[in-house]
C-alpha cells in the first residue's frame, strides 16, 4: 500500500497502533514526503496519544524540513505543496469581499437578524426543529441569511431536542398517495462537457487550461485593479506603483515569518511579499496554489519584489441578487446515494421517495443528485469486503431500480461523483451510453460534474466535491471544516472556480476550456462528497452541502468521516429557503 495514499496512511498508522483525524490524513497525505511527515507525526505524537490530530502533523510539517518547492506550472502530477500555514486570529481583513460579515438587506432575510456567517450554531439549529411527519421529520427550516447552518450527527437519533424520527414511514393508505400532476420545467444545462474531451494529458494542453482559466478569471479582477503584465513590472522602477493579476505559482514563509506569494501571467512571474504584521496577511491563510487573485503594493528599490498593500480574490459581488421561480416550487438536493455498499441506506432512502408521493411533497418537482450514485468498485482498499453489489453494472442497475421510486413526474438531473464509472480526473463527463441505457427509465438529465442547471430561473451550480476535502485540509478550521461543509464552499464561490489547487488530492484533465471556472455567478451551488450536510448564504448565493444515504462505513470509522445520512434539503425555487427533511 503506497503511503502517498489516504487509505495506506491510515493502514500504516493503524498498523502502528493510532487512530487519526481525517484532515490529519488528508494533511499527510499532501504533505511532499508523506511517509517521512508520518515518521515525524508519529514520533513527535505524545506517548499516550491514541489519534493522530491536525495538530500533530501541523507541528511537524511546520518545521519546514518537509516542504517542497512548489513545482512551476504546469506541474506534475505529483504533488508538492507549499508550507502550510498556520492559522491567525486578527482583525477582520482590509480588501474587497474576505469575510460575510457586512450584512446588506437580503430579499429572503427574516426578520430578526441574521448572525454572521461564522456562527451558524449546529445546536442552536437543533432547537428550531419545526414538525415531524409519518414521513419525514423537518429539520431546521426558514431563511437563513448569511447564516449557515450544519447539522450535527447527534441529532440523527437521540439528540435532545429534536422530536424523536417516527418509526411508522411506511405509506400505509392509498388515500396519502397524491393525485397531484407535476409539470416541471425541463431543466437547462450549461458548462456540459459530455463528448467534447479534448484532453489528451500532454504538457502543452494543461498550459491551454491554464490560460483559460487566467483569462476567465483575470476579467473579473480587472475592473479593481490596473493590471500590468509580470514582464512590464519587471521593467519598472523601484518605488513604484504596481498591480498584477496572476495565478498563485507558490506560497511560501520566509525565514522571518513574512510571505513570499509569487504569481504568473501570461508573460511571467513576479514575487509579492505580504508581511506578517500587516492584516492582509490573514488572507494568506485563504490561499490555494493555482488559483487566480491580484495584489497591489509598492515595488522595493531594487524593484525585485512588490511589497503587498492589499489582496484581491475573484469573489461574487455583494451586489448579486438571485433569480427566483414565478410560482412555488420545490427542488430536492440531493448526493451521495451509495448503492451497492452494504451501508446504503435503503430505508431512508424508501422512505424519502415514500414523501415524494405524498401531498406534502406536491410542490417538489426537480430532484438534482451531485454525483456518487453508485458505490462502485475498487474506489479504496478493501472496500470489496463492504459491498453488497460487486458489479458495477449491477449497482447501476440496482440504483435505476431505486431511482425508479421517484415520481415519473419529477424532472431529475443528475453528475458523477468520483465513485461512479467516469473518469475519476476534473471536469468528469456525464455517464456513457451503457449507462444512461440502465438508468434510462425515469429519463433524467445526465451532465457533466461540474454543470449549471437552470431551473424555473434558479441556476444551480452542481459540483460533487472532491476538492472540498482539500480545501479543508489547507484552510484554517473556521474558513472550512467538516462540520460546516458550506464555509469550504463558501471558498470556492470567492476564489470563483471548483478545483483550485492543481496535482493534490483533486485530478484535474486539460481541456482546451477550463471548465471548472465560476464564470457566472450562480442563485445555489449544490456539492456533495464529505457526506455531512451543511448550508449557508454567502454574498446572496445558497451554498449546500447535501449529506449522503450510506451509513458509516468501516473505513470512514477508521479516518473518523461521522456522516450525516438520510436527509433532503428542499429548496423553495420561488425564495431560496431551505428545508431539511430527515428521513434516517
Ligand atoms: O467520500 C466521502 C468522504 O470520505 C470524503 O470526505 C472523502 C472521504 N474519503 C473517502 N475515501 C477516502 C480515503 N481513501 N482517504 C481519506 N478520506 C477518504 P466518498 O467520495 O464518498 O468516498
Ligand atoms: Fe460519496
Ligand atoms: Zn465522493
Amino acid at each position: 500500500m503506497p503511503l502517498s495514499t489516504p487509505s495506506g496512511l491510515v493502514t500504516e498508522l493503524a498498523r502502528r497502533g493510532y487512530n487519526a483525524e481525517r484532515e490529519a490524513i488528508t494533511l499527510l497525505a499532501n504533505a511532499a514526503d508523506p511517509a517521512l511527515a508520518l515518521d515525524r507525526a508519529v514520533e513527535d505524537a505524545p506517548d499516550d496519544a491514541l489519534r493522530i490530530t491536525v495538530a500533530h502533523v501541523r507541528a511537524v510539517l511546520d518545521t519546514d524540513k518537509l516542504s517542497a518547492d512548489a513545482p512551476t506550472k504546469p506541474p506534475s502530477d505529483e504533488s508538492a505543496d507549499a508550507p502550510p500555514r498556520e492559522s491567525v486570529t486578527q482583525d477582520p481583513p482590509v480588501s474587497t469581499g474576505e469575510t460575510d460579515q457586512t450584512a446588506e438587506p437580503k430579499p429572503n432575510r427574516p426578520s430578526q437578524s441574521a448572525p454572521v456567517e461564522t456562527e451558524g450554531s449546529a445546536s442552536a439549529d437543533v432547537e428550531d426543529t419545526v414538525s415531524s411527519t409519518d414521513t419525514g421529520e423537518t429539520v431546521p427550516s426558514t431563511d437563513i441569511g448569511d447564516t449557515g447552518k450544519a447539522v450535527p450527527s447527534s441529532t440523527s437519533s437521540d439528540g435532545d431536542s429534536s422530536p424523536p424520527v417516527s418509526t411508522d414511514t411506511t405509506l400505509s393508505s392509498e388515500a396519502s398517495q397524491s393525485s397531484h400532476t407535476r409539470n416541471p420545467t425541463p431543466a437547462h444545462i450549461t458548462n456540459d462537457m459530455t463528448g467534447a474531451s479534448t484532453g489528451t494529458g500532454e504538457y502543452k494542453q494543461f498550459v491551454t487550461t491554464f490560460k483559460d482559466r487566467y483569462e476567465r478569471l483575470s476579467k473579473l479582477l480587472r475592473g479593481r485593479v490596473n493590471h500590468r503584465p509580470a514582464k512590464a513590472i519587471q521593467q519598472m522602477p523601484g518605488g513604484s506603483d504596481a498591480e498584477m493579476i496572476g495565478l498563485v505559482n507558490d506560497i511560501r514563509s520566509t525565514a522571518s515569518g513574512h510571505w513570499l506569494v509569487e504569481l504568473e501571467d501570461t508573460t511571467g512571474t513576479f514575487p509579492c511579499l505580504v508581511m506578517k504584521d500587516k492584516n492582509i496577511a490573514e488572507l494568506v491563510d485563504q490561499m490555494l496554489k493555482d488559483e487566480c487573485i491580484a495584489i497591489q503594493g509598492t515595488l522595493a528599490d531594487d524593484a525585485g519584489i512588490l511589497f503587498a498593500d492589499s489582496i484581491h480574490f475573484p469573489d461574487i459581488p455583494r451586489t448579486h441578487r438571485p433569480s427566483t421561480a414565478d410560482r412555488h416550487v420545490q427542488a430536492a438536493l440531493i448526493s451521495d446515494v451509495h448503492v451497492g455498499s452494504q451501508e446504503f441506506m435503503a430505508d431512508a432512502w424508501n422512505r424519502f421517495t415514500d414523501w415524494l408521493h405524498t401531498p406534502e411533497a406536491d410542490p417538489v418537482e426537480y430532484l438534482l443528485i451531485a454525483g456518487d450514485m453508485v458505490e462502485g468498485v475498487g474506489i479504496y482498499p478493501n472496500q470489496d469486503e463492504e459491498l453488497d453489489i460487486i458489479d458495477i453494472y449491477d449497482q447501476y442497475e440496482r440504483f435505476a431500480e431505486y431511482l425508479k421510486q421517484v415520481p415519473g413526474d419529477m424532472e431529475i438531473v443528475m453528475i458523477p461523483g468520483n465513485h461512479d464509472a467516469v473518469r475519476l480526473a476534473e471536469p468528469q463527463p456525464g455517464f456513457d451510453e451503457e449507462l444512461r441505457e440502465i438508468m434510462s427509465a425515469h429519463d433524467a438529465k445526465i451532465t457533466s460534474n461540474p454543470s449549471t442547471v437552470t431551473v424555473e430561473n434558479v441556476s444551480v451550480l452542481m459540483y460533487h466535491g472532491v476538492s472540498l476535502d482539500e480545501v479543508i485540509a489547507e484552510l484554517p478550521a473556521d474558513k472550512a471544516s467538516y462540520d460546516e461543509p458550506h464555509k469550504a464552499m463558501y471558498q470556492l464561490l470567492k476564489k470563483r472556480h471548483v478545483a483550485p489547487q492543481y496535482g493534490g488530492h483533486t485530478r484535474v484533465a486539460p481541456e482546451e476550456k477550463d471548465y471548472l471556472v465560476i464564470e457566472d455567478v450562480p442563485d445555489v451551488f449544490h456539492t456533495g462528497h464529505v457526506h455531512k450536510l451543511g448550508w449557508g448564504k454567502y454574498h446572496n448565493v445558497l451554498a449546500v452541502n447535501s449529506g449522503c444515504w450510506q451509513a458509516q462505513t468501516d473505513f470512514q470509522k477508521s479516518v473518523n468521516i461521522d456522516p450525516d445520512a438520510g436527509y433532503a434539503p428542499i429548496l423553495d425555487l420561488d425564495t431560496l429557503e431551505m428545508t431539511v427533511r430527515k428521513f434516517s
